[in-house]
Parts: C-alpha cells; structure tokens; sequence
C-alpha cells in the first residue's frame, strides 16, 4: 500500500478525548479513497479463523463468534483466545503497511494485531477490556483502525457496570468510528474503562477493524 506513504503525518488533526482514568486520541488520517483501496485489499486477501478458533465459549456454552477474526504477529508471538493458544500468523503486506503507517504516525512498533470484520450491523463485540498479562503496559494497548460502515464504539467506566449502591452514574462514551480512523487507547484507559461495539441492526455494510498490540517479551 504504497500510498500510504504519500500521507503527510506532521499534520494529522488528532482530538483528545479525556475523563476520569480515560485517555483516547482519535483522528481521520487516510483519506477516503486510500481507506477504500485499502479496505477492498484487505478484502480480497484476509482469510478468518475457521473451526474453534471461530467460536466462544459463555457460560460453558459454545457460539459462533459474532463476527470473524483473524491475528497476525512477529514470529514467536502467541495469541491466547477462549483458552486456545495460537502462534500468530505471518504479516500479510497491507496489514504490515497499516502497522508501518502507525510507527510513523506515532513512534510506536507494534508486533501484534487482531483483525475483526464485522460482516454487518449484527456483527458486533461485547464489553470487555484488553488488559491481558501478556500486552506491553507502558504503550497504547490497541491502536484502532476503522475501514468500512462507520460503526459506535461504546465506553463503560468500570464503576458505572457494578451492581447496587456500588454502582456509580457515570455516563458512557461514545465514539463514531469513521471509515479510515485510528482511535488510541493510551493507559490507565484499558483498566478502567471497559469498551464495546455493540450491533446495529439497520446497518448493512461491512466494517475490517485491526487493532494493533505490542506484547510484553
Ligand atoms: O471493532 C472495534 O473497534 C473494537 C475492537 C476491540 O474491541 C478489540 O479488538 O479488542
């Protein structure tokens, strides 16, 4: 994806988004066009996890993942998901490009991404945070990039989820991740705010989301 590298990074107009424990940059860096160009490469390339690594356990009970995933990674990386552990598969060159495109933007090298596509508005990912042992704490644990329906991306703080006079009236935020974004997650974020991309029903078109990692080595 060499244009790509055509994009001026000194001048990207980042927002800070910040609250109690939340520390978000959100910016529209690739034009529409590249986003689209990439959008159809990543399309016609990326093949999704079949089999378990297609499935999530709730419960003890098995379903099928509400959307498809796909990790890639340096050598070496692992990924662990519902109990399974996988090697992570080799950078396909427009994921690398994107991976690039954000050392670049930010200084950051990341060695790890997990791709989700969300084949429609009932695809979606329920609230969770991305606090795993294995991620680097010191750097933005998921830099977001968004290609595709333009979706909601949905911030719980961690003290407005718990049950009775504990819970706190704390109002959620909420992000629209725009076709060709990147939103970063910069710590404490990731442990005390849980995140989510609920469904939407009426939407119908397609949305790739690679959230970058750097894990702890
Ligand atoms: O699709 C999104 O923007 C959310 C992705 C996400 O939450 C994750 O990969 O942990």
């Amino acid at each position: 994806m060499e244009k790509l590298k055509g994009i001026d990074v000194n001048v990207v107009n980042w927002k800070s988004i910040k609250q109690e424990g939340l520390d978000l940059e959100y910016a529209v860096p690739i034009p529409r066009a590249i986003a689209s160009d990439l959008l159809r490469e990543l399309e016609s390339n990326l093949e999704y996890f079949t089999g378990e690594l297609s499935r999530i356990k709730v419960f003890g009970k098995v379903y099928p993942l509400p959307r498809q995933q796909v990790a890639y990674g340096d050598p070496g990386i692992t990924y662990t998901y519902s109990g399974v552990t996988v090697p992570a598969l080799p950078w396909p060159a427009p994921v690398l490009a994107l991976r690039d495109f954000l050392t670049a933007l930010k200084g950051i090298e990341y060695d790890f991404v997990l791709v989700n596509k969300y084949r429609n508005g009932n695809d979606h990912m329920g609230e969770h945070r991305d606090n795993e042992p294995e991620l680097d704490p010191t750097s933005p644990i998921a830099s977001t990039i968004s290609l595709g329906q333009e979706r909601t991306f949905v911030l719980k703080h961690r003290d407005a989820r718990k049950p009775g006079k504990d819970k706190k009236p704390i109002p959620p935020v909420k992000i629209e991740l725009e076709h060709g974004s990147i939103l970063l997650m910069n710590p404490p974020t990731n442990e005390i705010w849980y995140h989510s991309l609920p469904a939407r029903k009426r939407l119908m078109g397609a949305r790739i989301n690679l959230t970058f990692r750097k894990m702890r080595r």
